[in-house]
């Protein structure tokens, strides 16, 4: 039996399996348990929820439809969810660790497949960047993508990358260590987060973050914090639309003799001469041909 108004509306700010937290309409967090074995839901998801009586738990009955979501596939080939409705995601890099291109390039790739705003950050700036990673921010700048250079310190550095917070949904990706976390510490200003060393030995992070957790900012925008990843394969519904995630070769591609040019071993293609003429970076191609190995492939 319940009480109360069955179509209280809410926001899943921390799943875990059947059951998590949300944020209802007027800011509250309650924990909750989803209705039922059909119903799913990840970080970011508007739901419907009520609260039955004697019970410390809101109860979710439906999950609404999502806007868009980040999706990844798993070791076994598998689609996982990972957040919804995000308008902003975040991908960060930074010095230390070592930066992986490859992973930026597929969460820059995700994010235009699912329709979400990329903004690329690299954080630390405070650590000098060698040549490679500024040649690296140079080209993703003249490709289009927003670069934003940040430093997690308390000192107000971080001003500019919370106007682009304001009024989104954005989510923090990346590596292990990049400061994904101490940048929500320093945005939302409670400590929310915990944040951990890299590792000595390594000079990786340590995967101090466990889970997906959706925090707010005092002007209300949304900000998820995500475990770092080692890898992450983007669903991509066929091959062809690999090239979507790069927008260089999109714009080279109108001058291939063939229109269904999968800039690999055709003739007359205009992407292959402008990677062998200096017009294309080579290891954004090397990558593209990478990504689109991974999705024939189904799995990393
Ligand atoms: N020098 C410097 N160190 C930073 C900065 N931001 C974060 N760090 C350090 O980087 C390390 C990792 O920070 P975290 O915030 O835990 O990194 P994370 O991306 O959340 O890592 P995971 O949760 O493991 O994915 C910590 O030692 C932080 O103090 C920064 O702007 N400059
Ligand atoms: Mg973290
Ligand atoms: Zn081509």
């Amino acid at each position: 039996m319940t009480d109360g108004n069955p179509d209280s509306a809410g926001v899943v700010v921390a799943a875990f399996g059947n059951r998590g937290k949300l944020e209802t309409a007027d800011g509250k967090t309650l924990p909750y348990l989803l209705k039922g074995r059909r119903l799913k839901a990840v970080c970011g998801d508007r739901v419907h929820w009520t609260q039955p009586q004697q019970s410390h738990e809101a109860l979710v009955t439906e999950v609404l439809s999502r806007d868009n979501a980040l999706q990844r596939s798993d070791r076994k080939g598998r689609v996982e969810t990972v957040a919804a409705n995000l308008t902003q995601l975040i991908v960060v890099l930074a010095p230390t660790p070592e930066p992986d291109l490859f992973l930026i390039d597929r969460f820059l790739c995700a994010a235009t497949l699912m329709d979400c705003n990329p903004l690329l950050v690299c954080n630390k700036a405070d650590l000098e960047r060698d040549e490679s990673l500024q040649a690296a921010l140079d080209e993703y700048r003249q490709f289009g993508y927003r670069v934003m250079l940040t430093c997690a310190n308390p000192d107000g550095e971080v001003a500019d990358l919370a106007r682009l917070l304001a009024g989104q949904t954005s989510m923090l990706v990346g590596q292990s260590g990049v400061g994904k976390s101490s940048l929500i510490n320093v945005l939302v200003g409670d400590g929310a987060a915990a944040v951990g060393a890299l590792s000595d030995a390594s000079g990786k992070g340590k995967h101090t973050t466990s889970a997906t957790i959706m925090h707010r900012l005092a002007d209300g925008a949304r900000l998820i914090d995500s475990p770092g990843v080692r890898e992450f394969v983007p669903i991509i519904g066929t091959s062809s639309e690999v090239q979507l995630g790069f927008p260089e070769i999109v714009a080279l591609a109108d001058q291939c003799r063939f229109t269904n040019c999968q800039h690999q071993r055709e003739p007359d293609c205009a992407v292959k001469r402008a990677c062998a003429d200096g017009g294309l970076s080579p290891r954004r191609y090397a990558s593209y041909k990478r990504l689109k190995t991974i999705t024939s492939a189904g799995s990393a």
